[in-house]
């Protein structure tokens, strides 16, 4: 069981670092077959076919998007794989009780995870400047951020399967900001903000030191769905980090806590669909019903600025 100074800190602070939730033991063979999939081989194979064959490494760079969280050579990454080495890391009870805890609920809901894996050598794409790459994750409906964090977010946790020191690329989380996310994205959706991407945190209203979540194989790196966080590049490039990333929710608010990473392309025509089609439809896509009390003034506003052509009397009325 996690301690109630644990549970404030992530009240507080909207991540949490659980050294040793799980044993290395425990998880070695996890790390085998994410390494496996990943790489066609273990990654210090990989390391010495690339030193071999310094070309292949162009080849093998770590595509883009989330089909291939699971690496340059995956087969799969979305769990449950088919495979009980990795599938089975779900039932750990301390694992499940801790994000009943953080989650202040028994009743939880799996929306996805991901065998997720980057390794030095492939790596592409990383911010380079420690104040780039901030984000969270796209909400699946759509919607904007609620400023009930703890009731309207869900959890990601990443299950640390390698050492995720200084000098592997650790994600990067900004104390503090999950619980003013509704008060720093007031942008209708499309713009750098709605994406819910903040090209420069230093340019935010409020001030937010980065927090590297560095680890030792077997951490649990907690954090809510209203986190931005960013990654980094790795300082070893010979190094790796493996992780199996989980999204958990409540399950009385799951059809709109889900935040599945949807095609950028797909967003792009969803959001203009999204703005004139009826509440009835939105709800489809996981938007709550005129009557849910989701819709207060505050969030009424909030989608008035994420979408300023949607007509939002139906939601108005039932408030009424
Ligand atoms: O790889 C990382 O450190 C960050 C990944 C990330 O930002 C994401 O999956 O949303």
């Amino acid at each position: 069981m996690l301690t109630p100074e644990q549970c404030k800190s992530y009240q507080r602070d909207g991540y949490l670092l659980v050294p040793n939730l799980f044993s290395k033991e425990q998880l070695a063979p996890a790390l085998e077959v994410a390494e496996q999939n990943a790489y066609g081989k273990s990654h210090e194979e990989l390391n010495a076919e690339i030193d071999a064959h310094p070309e292949i490494a162009e080849t093998l760079i770590r595509p883009k998007g989330r089909r291939n969280m699971g690496g340059p050579r995956a087969e799969f990454h979305d769990i449950p794989t088919g495979i009980d080495a990795i599938d089975r890391t779900l039932e750990h009870e301390p694992f499940l009780d801790a994000l009943s805890q953080l989650l202040d609920t028994p009743d939880m809901h799996y929306h996805h995870g991901f065998v997720y894996t980057r390794s030095g050598r492939l790596d592409r794409g990383t911010p380079r400047e420690p104040w780039q790459g901030f984000h969270i994750d796209w909400a699946k409906p759509l919607l904007p951020p609620h400023p009930e964090w703890q009731r309207y977010g869900h959890i990601q946790a990443w299950v640390y399967l390698t050492d995720s020191d200084a000098d592997c690329a650790p994600v990067r989380v900004l104390p503090g900001a999950h619980s003013k996310m509704s008060e720093l994205i007031r942008d209708p959706l499309g713009t750098e903000h709605a994406s819910y991407r903040f090209d420069d945190i230093r340019e935010l209203p409020f001030k937010f030191e980065p927090v590297t979540a560095t680890g030792k194989t077997g951490t649990v790196l907690f954090y809510s769905s209203h986190m931005p966080h960013s990654a980094q590049a790795f300082a070893n490039p010979r190094k790796q980090r493996a992780v199996l990333f989980y999204a958990v929710g409540r399950r009385d608010t799951s059809t709109w806590t889900l935040t599945e990473k949807r095609d950028i392309q797909e967003r792009g025509r969803l959001r203009p669909f999204l703005t004139k089609t009826t509440a009835r439809v939105r709800s489809l896509f996981g938007w709550p019903n005129p009557g849910d009390d989701f819709y207060t003034p505050e969030t009424l506003h909030l989608i008035k600025n994420a979408y300023p052509e949607m007509d939002l009397s139906p939601y108005k009325e039932h408030r009424a």
